[in-house]
């Protein structure tokens, strides 16, 4: 090998030393994340996976996202992005961990041990993509990955602050040489735009739909990057960008708003349903919101968003006159009512997977037209190749008629303004307002299409939320044993009653998700189950209370 691994350890014993007491972590649903004190050898590990990833692939780009997403400004965490601008592969996420977890002095060992298993050339070409999101402890550890980098001989590139699905974009553009986007912020954000502005013509109210929204960018990357997208749009959308410069995700962003159900702080006093969106700290979740004439809030979350696309997809593929199977996935999270929605009113396939959007992406590949949502607004849309010819053929066909033209013209541009890579809250937004746009929809209306069971999500802390474990894309929780018929006992005392936990993949804590037909129900059978998860699993710090 032409690479010298020596390097590997003196860096690491220099520079990005494990501290020999840290315990095991694990490549969780989004990469590791904690506290962010304790990531430094992470990042600098993450670093040298991904120059190997890279070489494993010829030199293709890897990304590397240094983030925590929702998480509190005290957490970081970091995300590695394969060729195509998907999540990193499940084998490659066991070797993630393997890695982390090995001593200063088994590293070199460890590293070996993956070029051998992996028979990776060390003379190929390693490219590695780095970006982060605004924490202000994201360049430090940045400077860890770069260093992993470095100590491999990789080739790396910086982004610096961008949003998650950025750089998803970013790799996967590069690795297709540009077919799919120019790999940079303003390739990224003027192939959006220029589809959007397109779609919406030159009249820029419809119907309901009025022209103003206000954007809640949870303190984070989200409203940095609104702010250029704002420069590109030149008012086609009149997007008030607020939540821009204090603590990320505190008190704000989607996750704030989806699971205390509530406004977040830091918006301007707006009349009564005024149309209002808010996004995570690295801008790949979105959901919508509104405050009616009487004071009440409303959410309309991912399942709702995965509703309404799918909804305006079917009908531009049906005026195309071609044939597509259109599926939509969701995970245990989604609401019932909107899983009902989906079977019964519009008629359409649905799969359920575990939570973790590299899951559902999985499953939405397997349709001609997957739109797949978390309930908290993490989601896209994938159109296999098939699909986007079908509908090139139908714009550029002699024997297509003008309507079909028109709806395969609006279907293309529909596709460009879709992040097919990740999720994407802004990618996600503009859709959602085209859509709106298009049926002449304000949120009332949206909202009027079913009504969603009242839920509850609720987290419980246990000393070890390992010893949790579930089946049955997470629905079903076999470990504790006896806490499942626990749950369907209590389940079983509610109309419509469902509930289930699990641990999270992203928080040390154990997620509760209680729904019921009755809004007081729900708030004992959400009470009920965190009480039995906090008895059965040792909780730590205060019993919940109904
Ligand atoms: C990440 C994942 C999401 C997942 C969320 C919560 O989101 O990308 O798919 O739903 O964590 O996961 P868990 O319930 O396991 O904590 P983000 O926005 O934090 O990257």
């Amino acid at each position: 090998s032409s690479v010298n691994l020596r390097t590997v350890y003196a860096f690491a014993r220099e520079m990005h030393s494990k501290n020999a007491n840290i315990g095991p972590i694990q490549y969780g649903t989004a990469g590791f994340r904690t506290l962010h004190d304790r990531l430094e050898y992470v990042m600098y590990r993450m670093g040298l996976l991904a120059t190997l990833r890279s070489r494993s692939f010829s030199g293709s780009a890897i990304g590397v996202m240094i983030t925590a997403s929702h998480n509190p400004e005290s957490d970081n965490g970091v995300k590695l992005i394969d060729p195509m601008g998907e999540m990193l592969e499940k084998s490659w996420e066991d070797i993630a961990t393997d890695l982390v977890n090995v001593s200063d002095d088994d590293l070199e060992a460890e590293v070996t041990k993956i070029v051998k298993c992996q028979e990776i050339d060390m003379n190929a070409n390693a490219n590695v993509y780095i970006g982060w999101d605004t924490r202000y402890h994201s360049p430090v550890l940045s400077r860890a990955v770069m260093n992993g980098v470095i100590a491999l001989k990789g080739n790396m590139k910086e982004y610096g602050i961008v949003t998650t699905p950025m750089l998803h974009y970013f790799v996967y553009s590069h690795n297709v040489k540009g077919a799919y986007g120019v790999p940079t912020e303003a390739g990224y954000i003027n192939k959006l735009v220029t589809a959007f502005k397109q779609l919406r013509g030159d009249n820029y109210e419809n119907g309901n739909y009025k022209n103003h929204l206000l954007f809640d960018g949870a303190n984070g990357v989200g409203s940095l990057k609104m702010l250029a997208f704002n420069r590109k749009l030149e008012g086609a959308l009149q997007c008030v960008v607020c939540n821009s410069n204090g603590k990320i995700n505190y008190e704000c962003g989607a996750d704030f708003v989806k699971t205390n159900q509530k406004p977040p702080t830091g918006l301007p006093i707006a009349p009564a349903n005024t149309r209002c969106v808010s996004v995570d700290g690295d801008a790949d979740r979105v959901v919508y919101f509104f405050i009616d004439e009487d004071g009440k809030f409303h959410l309309l979350d991912g399942d709702r968003i995965a509703t309404l696309i799918a909804s305006y997809l079917m009908k531009l593929v049906s005026e195309c006159g071609v044939k597509l199977n259109l599926g939509i996935v969701q995970t245990a999270y989604a609401n019932g009512a909107s899983t009902d929605y989906i079977k019964n009113e519009l008629n359409v396939n649905v799969a359920c997977t575990p939570t973790g959007v590299k899951h559902l992406h999985h499953k939405a590949i397997e349709y001609d037209i997957g739109v797949y949502f978390e309930a908290n607004g993490h989601g896209t849309v994938v159109f296999n190749q098939q699909t986007k010819d079908l509908i090139s053929k139908t714009l550029n066909s002699d024997d297509s008629t003008d309507d079909q033209k028109q709806a395969s013209n609006d279907l293309i541009l529909a596709i460009d303004i879709i992040n097919e890579t990740v999720g994407d809250a802004i990618s996600d937004m503009l859709l959602v307002e085209t859509i709106l746009h298009s049926k002449g929809w304000d949120l009332k209306d949206w909202l009027a299409t079913y009504d969603d069971l009242p839920n509850l999500q609720q987290k419980v802390k246990v000393k070890d939320r390992n010893v949790f474990e579930t089946t049955d894309a997470k629905r079903v929780c076999v470990k504790p044993e006896g806490m499942q018929d626990q749950i369907n006992m209590l389940v079983k005392k509610y109309k419509r009653g469902r509930a289930f936990v699990r641990p999270s993949g992203t928080e040390d804590v154990v997620r509760v998700y209680a729904e019921a037909a009755d809004a007081e129900d729900v708030k004992c059978l959400a009470a009920e189950i965190s009480m039995l998860v906090y008895d059965m699993a040792n909780g730590v710090g205060e019993r919940p209370v109904i």
